[in-house]
């Protein structure tokens, strides 16, 4: 089958494999082509058109792949594939796909982290953001502290920056250099797509009002051999015949 590319060349080895494994997340500036940014955000305005009708417990956001083909496309896109296995090593299964689209005025969200085989550091989970059209730092901006995941904590909670830095960052130093851990404010251009380790603190600053609205997806993928509680496919879904992506559906 042919495969339109979804990214320009990037660079992506052992030195930016280790930086990932250091910080926690990697920016891959600005690698998303025209064509796929043009039909990502035509996806992800599709998407938001179906929320209001949505069904509980399956949201047109939280399964986004089972509602666009085009999204449902990346899943399994060569390109797609081997990034994540570059960062996961070959036996990878997908996870979800969620689309974080931010309309002006949107309050962003608080420092969280996300849990996956949290005592057990053999079972990597990665988030693989594509920030179709970028963001400022002041403006649904991604923040993270760089080191918060190789604690492996999937419940860090804080409402704001001061709640983060007088809560779960007191007395937390980077295991490896010893120094202590903060807060890391993010800006990227259009196209660009942020690798991040699921234990990641990470939080998002709220949208201007009259800014327009941020297109952002979401795709997560893991090392089989734990439970997962962000799996969201439905069972149809995990079962359609989707060109490339037989063995990577399943939970185990
Ligand atoms: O909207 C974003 O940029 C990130 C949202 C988030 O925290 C997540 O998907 O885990
Ligand atoms: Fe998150």
């Amino acid at each position: 089958m042919k495969h339109t590319p979804i990214f320009f060349d990037y660079t992506f080895g052992e030195t930016e494999r280790k930086e990932l494994d250091h910080d926690g997340h990697y920016v891959l500036q600005g690698i998303l082509t025209a064509e796929a940014q043009e039909r990502l955000t035509e996806s992800l305005a599709y998407i938001q058109s179906l929320i209001p009708n949505g069904k509980k417990g399956h949201e047109p956001n939280r399964f986004s792949a089972e509602f666009d083909s085009y999204l449902e496309g990346i899943i399994a896109h060569p390109q797609m594939l081997e990034l994540a296995r570059k960062v996961l090593g070959e036996d990878i299964r997908y996870d979800h796909c969620v689309s974080l689209n931010r309309s002006g005025g949107n309050g962003g969200i608080g420092w969280h982290s996300h849990g996956y085989s949290d005592d057990d550091p053999r079972y990597g989970f990665v988030r693989i953001f594509f920030y179709v059209n970028g963001f400022e730092a002041d403006d649904g901006g991604l923040k993270a502290v760089p080191g918060s995941h190789l604690y492996r904590d999937g419940r860090i909670h804080g409402g704001t920056d001061e709640a983060l830095r007088e809560g779960w960052l007191v007395g937390k130093t980077h295991p490896e250099t010893g120094e202590p851990l903060q807060i890391q404010p993010l800006s990227v251009p259009p196209g660009t797509v942020i690798l991040m380790w699921t234990h990641a603190a990470h939080a998002v600053t709220p949208r201007k009002p009259d800014s327009d609205t941020r297109w952002c997806v979401v795709y997560a993928y893991r090392n089989p051999g734990k439970p997962s509680g962000a799996r969201w496919i439905s069972p149809e879904f995990e079962h359609k015949p989707i060109p490339g992506t037989e063995g990577l559906m399943s939970l185990y």
